[in-house]
């Protein structure tokens, strides 16, 4: 029996008795416990402990995250979700889930598709990654230019707090403007200010008829008035405009034995329609691809309607981060810019480092000015590093834009933030920091720069 001595008086229930235990012990043969040692691990809050013990905790989600956030520097104690994966509710009028944080990405969609919705989000890593982790990184992924960012379609958020709070802010509401919306603060912070528990979400329904298109334009300007041709002639069924230039094909090609669908090109596009009347929509990106072809805005391209050829264009796109792991030891950068710069940067950066990086791939979601550039050497090679950084954040700063598009900062970002934030803004978060976890046992050494610590 415990009695912390800020715990509330006790409520006026029964005590347990020796009936009591021998009731139990007849249903539930062999699993009561009432040895004390036994029953330590469950008594103890751990992150309560963790505080008084000043011990650091590292929350990790599907570990897929791409900038050092999810796993320890030093002794930080791992803190996995991965078996908090059950589904907690789900409103199939409003499209409402909710969910243990360790639920894995693909496994909710999955869930949801028989259901007759989806999930707002989508990404390559969908078969590992958490949605607790997702909400942690605000991932972005391919969809958002649909369905938006985690900010909007996030509900609601239980999350624990570095001295062992659990905060309750779990609502399944759409609207809610009781004061300040904390939850916010969560989404993005990578596992710096609280450990993320449950997730509500807004999912979309299942579209009915999807399609994919695989073009290839000549110059990225051509693929950008692609872009702005299909938001014209598509308008509400556009679900995703992505792309990938001839190196990411060739890495392809090289390492994944992936084939290109379409004769050579220097760029390529992935253009996804969701919608809910087949004809309709096939009307619509029938007359798009007519009009892109006949003012030469493309070369070539395929259309796919059924589920396996859809699925192969979209590895086109979604495996370049794998056949990047084949190549050699990859230095990523995750620029949002001005859509019409995006790739002005990757020219820039080959012209820059002429032949002393291996290869040099630009590819990403247009839809939403992010550009994943990539540059590849045989081994790890602080000389071609000392050659990318500065350059490249120097370079993304005088376009205004941000050295972390969806990534996070995590270990290998932190220092890089003043880049994209005035310093005023850094200190605010590192008040917001010490509010929320005065001991800074959450996630040290991640997302914050270490001249706050
Ligand atoms: P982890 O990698 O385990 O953790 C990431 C961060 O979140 C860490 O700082 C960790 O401490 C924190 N964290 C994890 N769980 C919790 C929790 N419950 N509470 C508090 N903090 C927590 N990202 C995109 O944004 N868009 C993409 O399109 C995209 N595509 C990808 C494709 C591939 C092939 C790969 C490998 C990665 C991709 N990513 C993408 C990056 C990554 O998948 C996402 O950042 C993802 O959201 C991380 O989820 P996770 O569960 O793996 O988190
Ligand atoms: C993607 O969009 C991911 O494919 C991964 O965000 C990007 O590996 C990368 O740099
Ligand atoms: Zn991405």
């Amino acid at each position: 029996l415990r009695s912390p001595a800020a715990a509330p008086d006790r409520l006026p229930f029964s005590r347990i008795t020796q009936e009591d235990l021998d009731f139990f012990r007849k249903i539930l043969a062999g699993r009561v416990i009432t040895d004390p040692d036994l029953l330590e691990s469950s008594n103890v809050d751990w992150l309560k402990y963790c505080n008084s013990r000043n011990l650091a905790v590292n929350p990790q989600g599907g570990n897929t995250g791409l900038v050092g956030g999810s796993v320890p520097v030093y002794d930080e104690i791992i803190l996995s979700t991965a078996l908090m994966n059950n589904i907690l509710t789900f409103d199939s009028i409003s499209g409402i889930l909710t969910c243990q944080a360790g639920c894995v990405l693909e496994n909710l969609s999955h869930y949801l598709e028989e259901k007759d919705y989806i999930m707002p989000l989508d990404l390559g890593a969908k078969g590992s990654c958490h949605i607790g982790g997702n909400v942690a990184t605000n991932a972005g992924g391919l969809r958002l230019l649909r369905y938006g960012s985690l900010h909007g379609t996030v509900l609601g958020l239980e999350v624990v707090l570095g001295d062992g709070q659990v905060l309750d802010c779990l609502a399944t509401l759409r609207k809610d403007n009781t004061g300040y919306d904390l939850k916010q603060l969560f989404i993005g912070s990578e596992g710096t200010l609280g450990v993320i528990t449950a997730v509500s979400i807004l999912c979309p329904r299942k579209p009915k008829s999807v399609n994919v298109v695989f073009l290839g334009c000549e110059t990225f300007e051509q693929l950008l008035k692609t872009f702005q041709l299909c938001r014209g002639m598509l308008g509400e069924i556009l679900s995703a405009y992505e792309f990938l230039d001839s190196e990411c094909m060739r890495l392809l090609n090289t390492h994944l034995k992936l084939p290109n669908p379409i004769s050579d090109c220097p760029f390529y596009v992935v253009i996804e329609t969701s919608g809910s009347d087949p004809k309709h929509d096939g009307e619509k990106l029938h007359n798009f691809l007519e009009e892109a072809m006949t003012s030469s805005l493309v070369t070539d391209g395929t259309v796919a309607t059924e589920d396996s050829k859809i699925k192969a264009l979209w590895s086109m796109r979604e495996r370049v981060t794998e056949a990047l792991t084949h190549d050699g030891f990859t230095y990523k950068y995750d620029i949002s810019l001005p859509v019409e710069q995006i790739y002005q940067l990757v020219t820039d950066m080959r012209e820059h480092l002429g032949d002393r990086a291996k290869s040099v791939v630009g590819y990403g979601h247009v839809g939403d000015g992010n550009l994943h550039l990539n540059v590849v050497s045989p081994a790890k090679d602080p000389a071609l590093l000392a050659a990318i950084e500065p350059f490249v954040y120097e370079w993304t700063t005088r376009c205004h834009g941000s050295i972390s598009a969806e990534h996070g900062l995590g270990l290998k970002k932190r220092n890089y933030i003043y880049y994209s934030k005035p310093s005023q803004a850094v200190a605010l978060m590192g008040n917001i920091k010490a509010m929320l976890d005065p001991k800074g046992i959450l996630n040290p050494y991640k997302t914050l720069p270490d001249n706050l610590k």
